[in-house]
């Protein structure tokens, strides 16, 4: 398999570190690409011109990364990081969405802030900041245990705590949070999650 990917992407690294947690790491061929600047390699793999995307064995082309970690997910049983069904199932789905919208709100925020003075939104950006503020209170209530076995909702928030701490480290998310700073050290100290830490 080719994983197309760019060392900062978020959701590149969401993807990373569930190849790792599978134990698949050694099955995927690592392609940098940066969609901003190199697009026609990104391209051929994703008409959206977008990171992360996979290319299966058998040449089928994946993305976006909630799809692709499922692709993952079924390739090897265990450690199983998406439960087959049941409520289980969604809770899991609806934690990975939630993270994922966290980091689009944050993405959202670091472009934004990017643009010439003139052409930037501060309403927007104050909209995002506070749909990240309520969306980590939500994720910090259910952050579950740091060690184990996680699943793809966990592995899905702390990529984002991570993207927030790296790219906002201003909006102080864990201010107040002693649990969750503690909760992020612990996951942060995986295997899957030193490998990845955007450079
Ligand atoms: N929903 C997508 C988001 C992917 C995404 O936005 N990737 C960014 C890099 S962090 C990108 O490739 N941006 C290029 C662009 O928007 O043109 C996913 O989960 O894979």
């Amino acid at each position: 398999m080719k994983l197309y990917y760019s060392t900062t992407s978020p959701y590149a690294r969401k993807v990373r570190v569930v190849a790792m947690e599978k134990g698949l790491a050694e099955r995927i061929e690592l392609v940098t690409a940066n969609p901003w600047t190199d697009p026609a390699a990104v391209l051929a793999a994703n008409p959206l011109g977008k990171v992360p995307a996979l290319v299966s064995d058998e040449g089928l082309a994946l993305y976006d990364s909630p799809v692709i970690c499922e692709y993952l997910d079924t390739l090897v049983e265990e450690p199983r990081l998406i439960p087959a069904n049941g409520n289980a199932r969604w809770q899991v789905l609806r934690t990975q969405a939630l993270a994922d919208g966290v980091l689009d709100a944050a993405v959202s925020v670091v472009l934004d802030r990017r643009r010439p003075e003139a052409e930037r939104s501060i309403v927007s950006q104050e909209r995002a900041s506070e749909a990240i503020r309520r969306s980590v209170q939500v994720l910090a209530a259910n952050l579950g245990t740091a060690r184990g076995s996680l699943d793809l909702g966990q592995l899905a928030t702390a990529v984002a705590f991570d993207y927030l701490q790296f790219r906002l480290p201003e909006m102080d998310f864990g201010a107040g949070h002693a649990a969750v700073r503690h909760w992020c050290a612990e996951v942060g100290r995986r295997p899957s999650f030193t490998a990845t830490v955007p450079i």
